[in-house]
Order: structure tokens, then C-alpha cells, then sequence
């Protein structure tokens, strides 16, 4: 049973330095998820260790919060049905060159960690991090005329 979510989005320092903000802005657009929050941030330390919790026992992990903090980063909160597990679809796999061909990462990224996105990758993951990244008063509700056209009668 398709459910409305919230998803968290970060457009990693290698999107903006690419000048890849606006085509993968344009492909969760035209997937027909809504943007209901947008910001720069500037990524610490302290949120990197929360962030990425779950890697701090890589070797990789001091040079992932680096690159993470180069330069800010655009957050994004996507909402739609199922919005979790269909923009980590279209984002594609963490290794852009086992990431399907069609998905973000895969058609403009080559490397880990610069696969340009981040995603929530669960639910319940995406709860947090909305919260962690974005207050309410960031968050707008608002009508879409064409949210019939794309989600049907069902919304
Ligand atoms: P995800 O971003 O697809 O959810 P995670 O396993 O949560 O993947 O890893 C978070 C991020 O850490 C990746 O997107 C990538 O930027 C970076 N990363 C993952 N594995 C490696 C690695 O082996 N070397 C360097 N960076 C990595
Ligand atoms: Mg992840």
C-alpha cells in the first residue's frame, strides 16, 4: 500500500562544483516528487558523526566528512508516495559504476565518495534525518495542480 513520505536529499560539494545542482534538481521535478524544503548547509563535524554513524569505523570515513565539507551542500526534502524507495531509484546504487544506467549516478559519476547524492535509504531513516537537517518552519505544505496528473485520484 503506497504510502506519503518525506525523504531527505543532499547534493553532495561534487554537484555543485560540477554544476550538476539544476539537472538533478530538474530529474526529481520531472519524477513528479514535490520539493517541500530547500537549503544550503553547511556540513560539520558534529553532524557528519551523526550523518554517517553507521561508517565511522572505515578507513574511509576522515576523508568522507572532508570531502562532505568542502563546500556546502544543497538539502532537499522530497515528498510523494513512496518518495524513500523511488528517489534512491532514481538516485541509483553507491557505487556509480555498478549503479543501473537511467539513474543519476550512473549516467554523471564515476567514484565513491563523489556519487553526487545523498538519500535517505529507509522510512525510517528518512524521519531523522528530515528532522536532523530541516525545522518544521522549513517545511511547507502547499498545493500542486498537478499532483492529479501524476498521482492519480489516489492523493
Ligand atoms: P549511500 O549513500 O548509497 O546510502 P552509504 O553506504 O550510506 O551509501 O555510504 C555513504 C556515502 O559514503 C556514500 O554515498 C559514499 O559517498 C561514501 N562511501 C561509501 N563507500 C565508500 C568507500 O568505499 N570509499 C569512499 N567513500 C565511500
Ligand atoms: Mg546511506
Amino acid at each position: 500500500m503506497a504510502e506519503k513520505q518525506q525523504t531527505l536529499v543532499l547534493l553532495k560539494p561534487d554537484a555543485l562544483q560540477r554544476d550538476l545542482l539544476g539537472e538533478i534538481i530538474r530529474r526529481f521535478e520531472m519524477k513528479g516528487l514535490k520539493i517541500v524544503g530547500l537549503k544550503f548547509i553547511r556540513l560539520t563535524d558534529e553532524m557528519l558523526d551523526e550523518h554517517y554513524s553507521h561508517l565511522t569505523a572505515k578507513p574511509f570515513f576522515a576523508s568522507l566528512k572532508q570531502f562532505m565539507m568542502q563546500t556546502p551542500v544543497v538539502g532537499m526534502v522530497l515528498e510523494g508516495f513512496d518518495a524513500v524507495s523511488e528517489i534512491r531509484k532514481v538516485v541509483g546504487s553507491t557505487n556509480p559504476r555498478e549503479a543501473d544506467a537511467g539513474t543519476i549516478r550512473a549516467d554523471f559519476s564515476m567514484n565513491v565518495p563523489s556519487n553526487l547524492i545523498h538519500a535517505s535509504d529507509s522510512p525510517e531513516s528518512a524521519v531523522t534525518e528530515v528532522k536532523r537537517f530541516f525545522s518544521d518552519a522549513e517545511l511547507f505544505d502547499y498545493e500542486k495542480i498537478t499532483d492529479r496528473f501524476i498521482f492519480g485520484e489516489g492523493i
